[in-house]
């Protein structure tokens, strides 16, 4: 329950140093409650690892903690201080001589913030001599979406039920709310989605918004400010207009006054999510407007307030069978420069759906006059839900780094991300309310990551799992490397017995647990696993070539050339954007049949060796977490045979290659 901040007693003289060092905390200024946040998270973090619960005096000589502002320096120290580049939410550590530390900020935020990066600093080992760390966030918007439902279902969530107590709101508030609050300031999300896209209208009346309110209430002191997902025939379902047409002036009405009323009640209120026209939702398009005619209509209701819309790219349909790969792009690029200044499109992190592998979304960078936010799910809906350990720190940061060659070579996803004048990351949260939050430890991880990387999307994934296995689970460093090197290897191990080689949604239908690479007969093709493998008795692949359906020129042309070349097309890649006979040689000296055979056994053998690796660390762990994590990966070792035995079976027969020896074949 008490995820990363768990604040274990440091080794003997660690802990009497700081007790000395951080003996009092001093929080000069008015005490709001985001700098009272920070002082009782100081004194909570230092009272458990130091064992030594500090005292909050107005003053103190030595042995303080101290917090200030630009305004709330003391006098011996004006004009000592640099708060320069730190910006509304940045934080400064810095050690003073005599046993003084520094958290410097320009905001209360910002202390807050510091706070928990000087509690982060300790966790991990460092100490508080010769400290002069400043860091600041570089996207705007660090945001979660969750896909809750008002009866606390979650859609894709894995971890129990929405920890949104709709029926007791607003009157009782879930203690969990406050830890939610702690456990995303500590890494710096600042934006929460309360309820899932695929929206429900109620949402949006009176009594939900003033329990949408109350949990606002509770987030606003560590920094986060509440969003919701609105349904867009909202006004029309709840009976108030005649259309939800987006240029009709009743329906614009409808919508300036209901943010009126949200604003009311939740002054900081952030804006609205919207799913329109994809997979059944409601959307301008059923009415013959654009996805930015319906954008912008909701952008004005909110404009007055501050307020802004994210608008998802996640679009797909029936018509248009051809390749769902290719059509946000195709929906989307030619609006660019049509969306409000306070609109921004959210775009998946890749063009199908949360693989464990896809390229990056080819809208990233192409459209130059709109702000564009990225989503990633963190929910594992797609690698093995809780059971399987899958670190996804790697897929971010893969999708972060990956050169857009959009104006010019070197702009990353990361970099335009941060270029934009709206700019923001979302994640699907994986947080239920099971006692570990996120329906596995491991998958702790994950929303541990993502806030990392949402605050410095040029940070590093290893780096960041080392810091959370040593808050998490020990600060042993033996422990702290087995545990790291687990998590690094265990996406690829995911992508290798599920989906290897630039295959996608091999899936089982609608629930996507397990494999089902033979569903060829559902109504809509695209819903078809073979639809996105295309085996038969002479290769397998998705044609994304000119000969095919060309979506790799949909990337900026250095990319279209590298994708859409048999050659140049990076190996993980090649059935995403390929068709391949199955004899054909590859680099590896292997034919596609044996490579494919290749991953699926690495695959599992790689969760052989994370089992081991754990094994190993029996008596390094607490018994309960120990065997939770071993029952887990037993499940992973299980079905990733299951996997590996299930699509060999199945691509053995459509290709007429023999199964390899000791293969299983299912019953
Ligand atoms: O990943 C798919 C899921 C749907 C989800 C949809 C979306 C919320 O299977 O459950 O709906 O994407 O992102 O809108």
């Amino acid at each position: 329950y008490d995820l990363w901040l768990r604040y274990q007693p440091l080794a003997a003289p660690v802990q009497a140093e700081l007790r000395q060092a951080a003996a009092h905390i001093v929080a000069p200024g008015a005490r709001t409650p985001t700098l009272q946040a920070a002082v009782d998270e100081l004194v909570r973090g230092i009272g458990g690892l130091a064992r030594q619960v500090p005292a909050i005096p107005e003053s103190a000589e030595s042995g303080a903690i101290l917090l200030v502002k630009p305004d709330t320096l003391p006098g011996n120290l004006k004009g000592k201080v640099s708060f320069d580049g730190l910006g509304q939410e940045g934080y400064r550590l810095l050690s003073l001589g005599g046993a003084q530390t520094l958290i410097a900020a320009n905001s209360d935020i910002g202390l807050l913030y510091g706070s928990f990066a000087l509690l982060r600093h300790l966790q991990t080992g460092g100490g508080l001599q010769g400290l002069d760390i400043s860091d600041s966030p570089r996207l705007q918007r660090r945001m979660l979406n969750h896909w809750d439902n008002p009866d606390r279902t979650v859609e894709r969530g894995y971890a129990g039920q929405s920890i949104w107590d709709w029926w007791k709101l607003p009157d009782h508030l879930d203690a969990r709310y406050t830890d939610y609050a702690r456990a995303n300031a500590s890494v710096g999300i600042n934006g929460t989605v309360l309820n899932n896209v695929n929206a429900k209208a109620e949402m949006l009346t009176p009594r939900w918004i003033e329990k949408a309110a109350a949990v606002a209430d509770v987030l606003r002191p560590y920094g986060i400010r509440v969003y919701l997902s609105a349904r867009f025939s909202a006004p029309f379902e709840l009976g108030a207009t005649a259309t939800a047409d987006p240029l009709d002036p009743a329906v614009r009405d409808w919508w300036a006054k209901k943010a009126d009323e949200i604003y009311a009640t939740i002054p900081d209120f952030g804006g609205f999510l919207v799913k329109a026209n994809s997979e059944g939702q409601p959307g301008p398009q059923d009415y013959g407007r654009s996805h930015a005619d319906g954008a912008n209509m909701l952008a004005a209701a909110l404009k007055p307030h501050g307020g802004i819309v994210l608008w998802r790219a996640f679009v797909y349909s029936e018509t248009d069978a051809t390749d769902r790969a290719k059509q946000a792009y195709a929906e989307f690029k030619p609006l660019d420069g049509q969306f409000a200044d306070n609109v921004t499109v959210q775009v998946k992190n890749g063009p199908i759906d949360f693989q464990p592998r896809e390229p990056i979304h080819p809208l990233f960078g192409a459209m130059p006059e709109t702000s564009v936010t990225a989503e990633f799910q963190i929910t594992k809906e797609y690698l093995g839900f809780a059971t399987h350990l899958a670190y996804l720190g790697p897929m971010y940061e893969e999708v972060l780094k990956t050169d857009t060659f959009r104006g010019g070579e070197g702009q990353t996803v990361a970099k335009l991300l941060m270029a934009e004048p709206l700019s923001g990351i979302a994640g699907v949260a994986n947080i239920g309310s099971d006692r570990n939050w996120s329906g596995s430890h491991f998958d702790q991880a994950n929303w541990y990551t993502f806030g990392r990387l949402a605050w410095s999307p040029e940070g590093s994934a290893a780096d960041i799992a080392r810091e959370w296995a040593a808050m998490t689970f020990s600060r042993d460093r033996e422990v702290i490397d087995k545990i790291t090197g687990m998590m690094m290897a265990s996406r690829e191990a995911v992508v290798d017995y599920m989906t290897p080689m630039g295959l996608a949604h091999l899936m089982g239908t609608g629930h996507h647990y397990g494999p089902a690479p033979w569903v060829n007969d559902l109504a809509r093709p695209e819903w078809n696993p073979a639809y996105y493998h295309r085996a038969d008795a002479g290769g397998i692949g998705f044609d994304r070539t000119a000969t095919g359906s060309n979506a790799a020129v949909q990337y900026a042309a250095p990319h279209a050339a590298l994708y859409g070349n048999r050659q140049t097309v990076p190996p993980e890649l090649l059935l995403w954007f390929h068709r391949a006979g199955w004899d054909e040689a590859l680099p590896s000296g292997r034919t596609v049949w044996a490579e494919l055979v290749y991953h699926y056994d690495r695959g599992v053998a790689a969760v052989g060796t994370m089992r081991r690796t754990w094994a190993g660390l029996e008596v390094r762990v607490d018994p309960a977490r120990f065997r939770d994590v071993s029952d887990f990966l037993a499940i992973q070792e299980q079905e990733a045979i299951w996997w590996r035995d299930a699509c060999l079976a199945y691509f053995a027969a459509v290709s007429g290659r023999a199964l390899p020896p000791g293969t299983r074949l299912p019953a």
